[in-house]
């Protein structure tokens, strides 16, 4: 079983002035561990179209291999991933001021060869069609450093709004006053951020695997749109076993 992680009010504070709040060691070495467990099983599961969602990409490391860069929608299918998604709700309740429905999860495989991501706002992937308001909950599975590509976090503006196009990462001229700050994090570490706080990461060219799961929540006032932003992103961005032969499928943000 895993634990629920309870913020305290200094932590809730910090997350409304700064728009996210780092909880180091929320999770403990076992339950880091579980996560690990977990986390590989999926990624040994066959790919079976109607199971959990996995993606590949070609490793950077120019030796041709492909790699697993994420797996989605895992829920459905794997009671430990859903035992975390359920455990992170009530601190995400905390930060909401009200209960919180889970609007999708996904594990940031990252593996040697695997790429990074451009500056982004998450809301920038055409959240706004469904909630008005999110928070991510990040979990580190493997320590992340800065040799393996870990998150980098720039603060948000004041107002939780957009600061780029959707469906397109932030360009040169929208970051160049962003100072953004490497946040190296190890197993069971949580970084709460809301989906308007712009973050990066390089690709990871070292040795070692850097899994991160990432679920992100709304208000339940707001809607339960998890089973209708998987059915839309089945159309547009299928897992890459549902693909048609020819067909180009571009990642956007
Ligand atoms: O895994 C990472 O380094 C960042 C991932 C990210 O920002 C995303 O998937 O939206
Ligand atoms: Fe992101």
């Amino acid at each position: 079983m895993l634990n629920v992680p309870v913020l305290t009010q200094a932590q809730i504070d910090s997350f409304h002035e700064n728009g996210y709040v780092f909880v180091p060691g929320a999770f403990s070495p076992s339950e880091a561990k579980l996560l690990d467990t977990w986390s590989s099983d999926l990624a040994t599961r066959p790919e079976q179209v109607g199971a959990h969602w996995v993606y590949h990409e070609e490793s950077l490391k120019g030796d041709g291999k492909q790699l697993i860069s994420r797996i989605e929608n895992m829920t459905p299918f794997h009671p430990g991933m859903k035992e975390l998604a359920e455990s992170l709700r009530a601190s995400i309740g905390q930060l909401l001021g009200e209960e919180a429905v889970l609007f999708k999860d996904k594990v940031n495989y990252k593996m040697p060869g695997g790429e990074g991501f451009k500056p982004h706002q998450d809301a920038q992937a055409g959240w706004e069609t469904y909630a008005r308001y999110y928070i991510n909950a990040m979990v580190t599975i493997d320590e992340a450093n800065t040799s393996n590509g870990c998150l980098e976090v720039a603060k948000r503006p004041e107002q939780p709004k957009l600061v780029g196009n959707e469906w397109e990462p932030l360009t040169i001229e929208q970051t160049q006053k962003m100072d953004f700050k490497l946040l190296p994090t190890k197993p069971g570490d949580i970084l709460y951020f809301d989906a308007y706080v712009p973050h990066r990461s390089e690709p990871n060219m070292s040795d070692t695997i850097r899994r991160i799961y990432f679920a992100t929540y709304n208000k339940l006032s707001e809607g339960d749109f998890l089973e209708r932003y998987y059915a839309d992103k089945r159309q547009s961005f299928p897992p890459d076993i549902e693909r048609q032969a020819g067909k180009e499928y571009v990642y956007r943000v």
